[in-house]
């Protein structure tokens, strides 16, 4: 039987991370924090996550299927969209769960701290005119996009799926994307196709796309309408999970201790450097605290790769590091007046926790 809610208490654990976050862990990687040097994350740098296993695909055989609701029913192959329009645009990804091992209780699924992002050029053709071909009903007010992998979640045997509104799918910045940094996608990032949603959280992002459907009511699929749902009591209503809140992360300056991760580095002028997004809207202020949070000061905002609104902006801040002991934190703001809260805020799948950073520094 499937269930209707997201995990609850039972489910949630305080202790330790499991065997089966670890394997997940295993499989699915951050972005290693040191890669914040790079505007435009290497391929193999970028976060991932795989839900269930990466589909093999024949590509000689692969089309993508544009169905449902629509005048004329259209079949493409790879090569057909490849002679479509063109667009790249940097675009910052970030999984929604980001954050989640973080949390107290911790929820039990794929246990990220803060690196679940990463940011690549995405090159395909815009998704509209492809709908606008294929003639959309009237009736219709979702977009469902079905991925090739398949899987059992929660009890729920499915393949990956999920939709958006008619508003958000016909957005001009709707990409199906064919190649990630000027290269074909990678098998992990979903090749042959998938989409880009700028500004959504990674779940909205469907790799292995292989159908678009036009629907007249909304997708009620797992993860849809149980995964992806904000929830904080167990009998509280959910908030479905949109669009990313704003973050900025530090690349840890020195050098690190393997086991614990604190930073090592000598007394003198340290460049602080990092890089903050929203989905939201632009980010325009990042400050940072070297004491836990308590005060703040304005780092200097630069301009995102290709001044794309829908990638990390770089920011440096110059600190005068002292001996001593130090949690060094910064925070982003975007044009929506939102802000990192310092402490998280809690619900049942984790999702959406940006609560600043803190990077553990020993000046000696
Ligand atoms: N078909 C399919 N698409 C998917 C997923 C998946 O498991 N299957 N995972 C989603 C999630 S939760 C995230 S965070 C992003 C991760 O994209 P990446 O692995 O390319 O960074 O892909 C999304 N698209
Ligand atoms: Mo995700």
């Amino acid at each position: 039987m499937a269930r209707q809610t997201p995990p609850q208490p039972e489910e949630i654990a305080a202790g330790s991370i499991t065997f089966e976050e670890l394997r997940l862990a295993a499989r699915n990687h951050a972005m290693p924090l040191e890669a914040l040097r790079y505007p435009i994350t290497p391929a193999g740098l970028h976060y991932l996550l795989i839900h269930f296993d990466i589909p093999s695909v024949d590509v000689a055989g692969w089309r993508l299927s544009v169905d449902g609701l629509v005048e004329r029913p259209l079949e493409l192959s790879l090569e057909a969209l490849g002679s479509r329009p063109a667009v790249s645009l940097p675009v910052t990804l970030e999984c929604a769960g980001n954050g989640r091992a973080l949390l107290e209780p911790r929820p039990v699924s794929q246990p990220w701290i803060t690196e679940a992002v990463g940011t690549a050029i995405w090159t395909g053709t815009p998704l509209a005119p492809i709908l606008k071909e294929a003639g959309l009903r009237p009736d219709v007010v979702e977009i469902l996009f079905t991925g090739l992998d398949r899987g059992v979640q929660d009890g729920e045997t499915q393949d990956y799926q999920r939709s958006l509104t008619l508003d958000e799918a016909l957005r001009e910045d709707v990409l199906l994307a064919y190649a990630m940094n000027g290269e074909p996608l990678l098998p992990q990032h979903g090749f042959p196709l998938r989409l880009i949603v700028p500004g959504w959280y990674g779940m909205t992002h469907v790799k292995w796309l292989s159908r678009v459907t036009a629907l007249a009511e909304p997708f009620r699929g797992y993860q849809q309408a149980v995964a992806y749902q904000i929830q904080t009591t167990e009998d509280g209503p959910m908030t479905p999970v949109t669009r990313m809140l704003p973050r900025s992360l530090m690349e840890p300056p020195g050098i690190p201790d393997f086991f614990s991760r604190t930073r090592y580095l000598s007394p003198g002028p340290c460049p602080l450097r990092g890089r903050a997004w929203s989905g939201q809207g632009r980010v325009v202020q990042v400050e940072v605290s070297v004491d836990g949070g308590h005060s703040w000061r304005l780092a200097e905002l630069g301009e995102a790769p290709e001044a794309s609104p829908y990638a990390w902006r770089p920011w440096t801040f110059m600190w005068q590091a002292a001996p001593g002991a130090y949690d060094l934190c910064s925070r982003a703001t975007d044009e929506t007046g939102l802000t990192q809260p310092l402490d998280a805020s809690w619900n049942s799948g984790g999702f959406s926790n940006n609560a600043i950073q803190r990077v553990a520094v020993v000046v000696e």
